[in-house]
């Protein structure tokens, strides 16, 4: 990567726009320049990156003249709105929404799953990074699936409220701080309170009573592990947590995989740390993931109600591997192989 590039970010400065500066940072991408775009409410906001002061601009269709990728992460409307402008730009966007996800002409990728379908950037200049929920399941999953081939997957989520933007922490906080101080607790982000208690609500309902959430986690597991005929069933539920989302996942293979070779395998899994010892009371915890960019995988055991089957529980930050991290890594590839 001798070469710099210039970079776009879309939603400087939400919870994701924040951490792609983070991780941009970290990580020393090469840059030429960078570029932070968000909407009027933050225009002219001054932004410090590595020592710099950068001025936040107004997003509009012409803010991408001479970008090599825009990083976007500003909601669905506007990214179906100027993603298209960015692209026909010259940009590659690696857009975080749920937008173009589905789209076949958008290439739906993580990394250490399916990076050869970069390449699909070609088509509309788009690449879709997945859902926070999605990513960390599939890269737990991905190495298990090339052993014994997955057949179907039950999964029930506990997500972090960070995952709805920095509005649903601050309501958190002021529930918990109310709480403390025998005050009313207000909701305004959520439908009900989220402090001390869980909802089995994320995004909205469909007509089949699932949310789009749990159905983000069928279709999009489906794309980028291509395996379009696997079954999977979520429950997607919000839990007063600030950062990283937990999973219980039960996987049913197709041939015989123990608990001791799943661990083999996903300790040389790439993006995977295994943490399973619990007879030391060790295994992932959305504490311990937070902040970090690893899939955290461990309480490994077999799943009592089918002939191949796993259980277990998989942690990640997800803004950092659920959106960000995955995001910047996406973007690597491109600089290294693409562009
Ligand atoms: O990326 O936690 O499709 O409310 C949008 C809603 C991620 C989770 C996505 C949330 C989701 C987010």
């Amino acid at each position: 990567m001798a070469r710099e590039f210039s970079i776009a970010v879309a939603g400087a400065t939400g919870a994701v726009g924040q951490t792609f500066l983070k991780v941009l940072a970290e990580r020393n991408i090469p840059m030429k320049e960078l570029r932070l775009l968000a909407s009027e409410r933050s225009e002219g906001k001054k932004i410090n990156f590595k020592g710099n002061e950068l001025t936040v601009h107004r997003l509009e269709h012409d803010s991408f003249e001479g970008i090599d990728i825009a990083l976007f992460s500003c909601g669905g409307d506007r990214s179906l709105t100027f993603a298209p402008s960015a692209a026909k730009a010259g940009a590659v966007v690696v857009d975080n929404s749920s937008a173009w996800r589905m789209d076949p002409d958008v290439p739906l990728v993580v990394p250490e799953v399916n990076p050869h379908a970069i390449s699909g950037y070609k088509n509309k200049g788009i690449i879709a990074n997945p859902n926070c929920s999605t990513i960390q399941m599939v890269v737990a999953l991905k190495p298990l699936h090339d052993k014994a081939r997955i057949k179907r997957i039950v999964v029930s989520t506990y997500q972090a409220v960070s995952g709805t933007g920095h509005k649903a922490i601050i309501e958190l906080e002021n529930q918990i701080i109310a709480w403390a101080e025998g005050k009313p607790m207000e909701n305004k982000v959520y439908p009900h309170r989220i402090a001390f208690n869980c909802l089995p609500h994320i995004d909205s309902f469909l007509e089949n009573g699932y949310t789009k959430e749990e159905m983000k986690m069928v279709n999009e597991t489906r794309k980028i592990m291509e395996i379009p005929d696997v079954m999977v069933s979520a429950t997607t539920v919000r839990v007063p947590v600030f950062y990283s989302h937990s999973e219980a996942v039960n996987v049913e293979f197709e041939t015989p995989v123990s608990p001791d070779e799943a661990k083999e395998l996903l300790k040389n899994a790439p993006g995977v740390r295994l943490v399973d010892d619990p007879s030391k009371n060790e295994y992932p915890l959305a504490i311990d993931a937070q902040g970090q960019d690893l899939t955290y995988v461990g309480r490994i055991r077999k799943d009592l109600s089918c002939e191949n089957g796993l259980a277990m529980w998989v942690v990640a930050d997800n803004i950092r591997k659920g959106a960000a991290t995955n995001a910047v890594q996406i973007a690597e590839v491109l600089m290294d192989k693409y562009l």
